[in-house]
């Protein structure tokens, strides 16, 4: 076995570790010192663009009551109106409650995949724009990289533009 990394994983990134490796990914969570609550924060702590870093946001469909995965761009905003018309519901943005129940992580640890309960999951199209994005591993201060091919391949999300233009 070839362990690279210096202290193990909290549990809650493990859990992102572990659906990583179920897809047979050779990537490494990273656990920092430093804070990568919100975008800036992972975007500085690893040292990419803010454009780099996936923002895992969860809405909640107004009829449905289903939780909808969006992974956003560090650089842009969500416009739930042009988001909503792709995911065929209107959307909400969900309450803190609903997305530790739904993902099993808190926010601003919230993972693109290795969710509690399988989520419809959809991707900004400007995330392709880059060679390697970032996504939070399950805590505040866990990231991992990945191709954002791969990231797109692994939660089967559908490219979408949610940015109003
Ligand atoms: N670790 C970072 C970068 S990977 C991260 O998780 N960023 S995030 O954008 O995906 O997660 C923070 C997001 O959670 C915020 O953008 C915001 O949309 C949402 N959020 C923050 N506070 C609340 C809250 N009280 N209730 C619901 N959503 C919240």
């Amino acid at each position: 076995m070839t362990e690279t990394s210096s202290s193990p994983l909290s549990p809650a990134a493990q859990r992102v570790q572990a659906a990583l490796d179920a897809h047979g990914l050779a990537i490494r969570v990273v656990e920092l010192p430093v804070s990568t609550r919100t975008a800036h924060e992972a975007a500085q702590a690893v040292g990419c663009e803010v454009g780099q870093i996936v923002k895992s946001l969860v809405f909640r469909g107004r009829h449905s009551g289903r939780p909808v995965l969006i992974l956003t761009s560090g650089a842009n905003r969500v416009d739930v109106e042009v988001a909503a018309a792709q995911v065929g519901e209107p959307l909400e943005k969900a309450e803190a409650d609903f997305v530790r129940a739904v993902t099993g992580f808190v926010i601003g640890g919230v993972p693109p995949l290795g969710h509690a309960t399988p989520i419809p999951t959809f991707m900004d199209e400007d995330l392709l724009a880059y060679a390697e994005v970032w996504a939070a591993a399950g805590t505040p201060n866990a990231v991992f990289p990945i191709a954002p091919t791969d990231l797109q391949r692994i939660t089967a999300a559908q490219v979408v533009r949610v940015k109003n233009r």
